[in-house]
């Protein structure tokens, strides 16, 4: 009887301690909170690091319905109105021409759209093979976390993935100063 008593208890110790490593192995490696003009919380990005790329999950709030161009700008400062302040696109070699879509392009701060939806949240996951948050692949892909940073950058339209300098996608609606997870 003491066998089988003891039993679900091991099983429940085992599930406890495989927990964190499971937690651990998806846990974002930077993290970025979305400021908009109206709201300086209005959502969050997790930046998870694997072999080739980054995946970029997006939660935020408050958009215009609709498509959304969103890249990574090379300054990690939002504190501007206009979020000018976060600078052109991340690059780690000479600049490429913007654009998914573009023959001659992309450059490393191009992502996919994101779609907000009636009620203004977009929830998405991105990835990127042109960007990195380890230093050691600072050579080959934009180094996410150098000296002055990077931010994640909503634009008021979408990207035509193709026109320069960004993709006719208008002003600047939301910004996110990327920071390393704890
Ligand atoms: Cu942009």
């Amino acid at each position: 009887m003491t066998f089988f008593r003891l039993a679900p208890l091991a099983v429940t110790a085992a599930a406890l301690f495989a927990a964190p490593a499971l937690a651990d192995h998806h846990a974002p490696l930077a993290t970025a909170t979305f400021k908009t003009q109206e709201n300086p919380e209005a959502g969050t990005a997790d930046l998870s690091e694997g072999p080739e790329g980054v995946v970029i999950r997006v939660n935020v709030e408050g958009l215009t319905p609709g498509w959304h161009a969103i890249h990574f700008h090379a300054v990690g400062d939002c504190s501007d109105a206009a979020y000018k302040n976060s600078g052109s696109h991340v690059q780690h070699e000479e600049k490429e021409p913007h654009g998914l879509l573009n023959p001659e392009g992309p450059d490393d701060g191009d992502l996919a759209n994101i779609y907000a939806a009636e009620d203004g949240t977009v929830n998405a996951e991105l990835y990127s093979d042109r960007v990195t948050l380890k230093a050691e692949e600072a050579d080959d892909r934009a180094y996410l976390l150098d000296e002055d940073g990077s931010a994640l950058v909503i634009h008021e339209g979408p990207d035509d993935h193709m026109s320069q300098p960004i993709g006719g996608a208008g002003g600047r609606v939301a910004c996110a100063v990327i920071e390393a997870a704890e």
